[in-house]
């Protein structure tokens, strides 16, 4: 019985030696689990119409509200987003406007990358007061804390104001980020 009992206290620690080593080696050895990268994606847009907008200049787009942002990386107040981390990001800007003359006036979306102009597309009224659609997209790395705005311009051929269309829904004038 002495024997046996010797031999059960044995093996019982054994199990116990092979479970702690094995406790031992997931917690030290294996590798870590990586956290989560911080939320990218951000959608801010234009609710109501921002009109008396003079031409040739350059209008940083005031944006009103955001569809998404769980990071807060998209500020209101200065109508920028600013790079969580470092990446390859997708931007995507649209400009809607208002109150252009058919085949002349040209309408310009701007992408601004720390402060310094990446990319422009341009559009012109196809019929007289259509509203138009101007989109500029790319992907451009950003380094983390780099900010990204929308800029709006326009020569209007009667040297007038011109709009920017808002909507309570994001498909006329949005600035939309996703990091690739
Ligand atoms: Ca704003
Ligand atoms: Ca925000
Ligand atoms: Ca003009």
């Amino acid at each position: 019985m002495g024997n046996n009992k010797g031999t059960v206290i044995a093996v019982i620690a054994l199990i116990l030696a092979i479970v702690s080593a094995g406790l031992v080696f997931y917690t030290t050895l294996m590798p870590k689990v990586s956290e989560s990268p911080p939320a990218t994606n951000a959608r801010a847009y234009v609710l109501a119409d921002i009109s008396n907008l003079d031409e040739v200049s350059m209008h940083r787009v005031d944006f009103s509200s955001e569809s998404y942002d769980p990071g807060n990386n998209f500020d209101l107040t200065e109508d920028s987003y600013r790079a969580p981390i470092s990446g390859y990001y997708l931007i995507i800007g649209s400009i809607a406007f208002g109150g252009g003359i058919q085949d002349q006036d040209t309408f310009s979306a701007i992408l601004s990358v720390n402060n310094s102009i990446a990319k422009v597309e341009y559009a012109h009224a196809s019929i007289d007061d259509e509203w138009i659609s101007v989109t500029v997209s790319d992907v451009v790395w950003l380094d983390a804390g780099i900010l990204v705005r929308l800029v709006a311009f326009f020569d209007s051929s009667d040297n007038s104001d011109r709009t920017i269309l808002g909507s309570s829904l994001a498909y006329h004038t949005s600035l939309t980020i996703s990091l690739q």
